[in-house]
């Protein structure tokens, strides 16, 4: 039942805290495409894991029949597909927030040489800064940050991941009265190779800026190898055009090519989980130390972490999804100790063909009581018979010890990006991803059942 289903959600999220966009009071009528893009619906119960080698079509379809023979009464998930944009550049960066206030959450795409955001529930596309770096622009952050219902907007930009010392840029959007309208940048202090920004509550409940650039500075790009990354906070003062305080909160990992705002304790404050090359950490405030630690979490096993999720089991029982290395073949969930083991968090491996996976999320789209897991790879430098996509892995347990597997999107979508978030506001997650080398942003309405 989609009710009880929305409700088990969200007593988890309250019960893990965990980061969510803002979501709107009542159901919206159908999500429309726009205009402007090429329609393509399509409804359809989703067929098995795609997986290119024999190894990984043996083991996949293991699973799937021990599902099914385990677990036939958990749903295959069904979403309508709606192309949004097919003229995206190379689509870095997505956030989901409400930008017009009318509690609908709109979708916020940084892409190479423009931000614009896209309109609940007709999807028109304002385009609200243009090249404000003669390099990419790489990453946004979209939330209300001031509580009065319209989303604040911060971009990371200067993108040139080679260059270590120089690259990089960050800005914060003033907004106009009409928000479909260019917004104006404020420059604001940075680190080379700004690479992933998010706002983040702070033990203040206040909403402060984090970023974290993908390396450190003077690092080997390859090797990931020096200083580690300075992963910062910037406190907005009230008003954006005055200096904002900037803290470091950690610089020992490298490679930290992603980052989830999550709850992890039971203060207010969120705490972070960052993916590096040394595994994957949560940075979390001690007051007794009046410092950030960092908790090791999962291992730097096969080069480490790229993409990191925090998700649930259910009953309390916390996963985190991760793909390794950086841009990496590799799905993993880590999962906690038994109670009164210390050490790193048991890591299973899910997935082992993706190529170049560049997307996680976990939500519960089926309405289980336990998120399942989302990844998309882009094949970026890949010939183009280099499948891409997008798969749903399902636990079909609340040990996480069986999965079950299904493509959502079978080569539509080199994903860049994905955020899930309840568009239509019928209480069941939807899905948005941006694509590369596919040039284009979608969205899945979840019509499971
Ligand atoms: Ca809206
Ligand atoms: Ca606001
Ligand atoms: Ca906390
Ligand atoms: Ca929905």
């Amino acid at each position: 039942m989609p009710g009880s289903s929305a409700s088990r959600n969200s007593a988890e999220r309250i019960q893990f805290g965990r980061t969510e966009e803002p979501q709107p009071p009542a159901q919206f009528p159908d999500c429309q495409p726009a205009v402007t893009g090429i329609l393509s619906v399509t409804s359809m119960t989703l067929p098995s894991a795609f997986v290119r080698t024999a190894a990984a079509i043996t083991t996949a379809a293991a699973a799937l029949a021990l599902g099914s023979a385990l677990h036939a009464e958990i749903p295959e998930p069904r979403f309508r597909a709606l192309t949004i944009d097919t003229n995206v550049a190379i689509g870095y960066g997505l956030a989901i927030a409400d930008i017009d206030g009318d509690k609908r959450p709109d979708i916020v795409l940084c892409d190479k040489e423009e931000i614009a955001w896209y309109q609940n529930p007709k999807w028109e596309k304002h385009v609200i800064a243009r090249k404000l770096t003669a390099l990419d622009h790489v990453c946004v952050a979209a939330a209300d940050i001031d509580g009065d219902g319209k989303a604040e907007i911060a971009v990371g930009a200067g993108w040139n991941p080679g260059d270590t010392e120089n690259s990089g840029a960050l800005f914060y959007l003033i907004p106009p009265a009409d928000r479909t309208q260019p917004w104006t940048p404020v420059a604001l202090p940075h680190q080379p190779t700004v690479h992933r920004i998010r706002w983040v509550r702070d033990w203040q409940n206040r909403m402060t800026l984090i970023s974290v650039p993908l390396h450190g500075r003077g690092n080997n790009p390859g090797k990931g190898e020096g200083a580690g990354v300075k992963i910062q906070r910037y406190l907005p003062p009230a008003n954006p055009r005055d200096e904002w305080k900037v803290e470091v909160l950690n610089e020992s990992f490298h490679k930290t090519h992603n980052f989830d705002p999550v709850q992890w304790d039971t203060d207010p404050a969120q705490e972070l989980l960052v993916a590096a090359k040394e595994g994957v950490f949560a940075l979390n405030w001690s007051s007794t130390q009046n410092a950030y630690t960092a908790e090791p979490v999962g291992s730097d096993e096969n080069g480490g972490c790229g993409e990191v999720r925090l998700g649930s089991l259910g009953s309390g029982k916390r996963m985190v999804a991760a793909v390794s290395p950086m841009h990496g073949n590799q799905l993993v969930v880590f999962t906690p100790r038994a109670a009164g083991e210390s050490g790193l968090w048991n890591r299973r491996v899910l997935e082992e063909a993706l190529v170049d996976g560049h997307a996680l999320a976990c939500a519960d789209f089926l309405g289980l009581g336990r998120d399942q897991i989302v990844v998309g790879w882009r094949a970026m430098g890949k010939p183009r018979n280099v499948k891409v996509g997008i798969k749903l892995l399902t636990p079909l347990n609340a040990e996480g010890t069986q999965w079950r597997t299904t493509l959502v999107d079978d080569d539509t979508m080199a994903c860049e990006d994905l955020q899930v978030a309840d568009l239509n506001g019928d209480g069941k997650p939807d899905l948005i991803a941006a694509g590369r080398a596919t040039h284009n942003l979608k969205i899945w309405i979840n019509e499971s059942h």
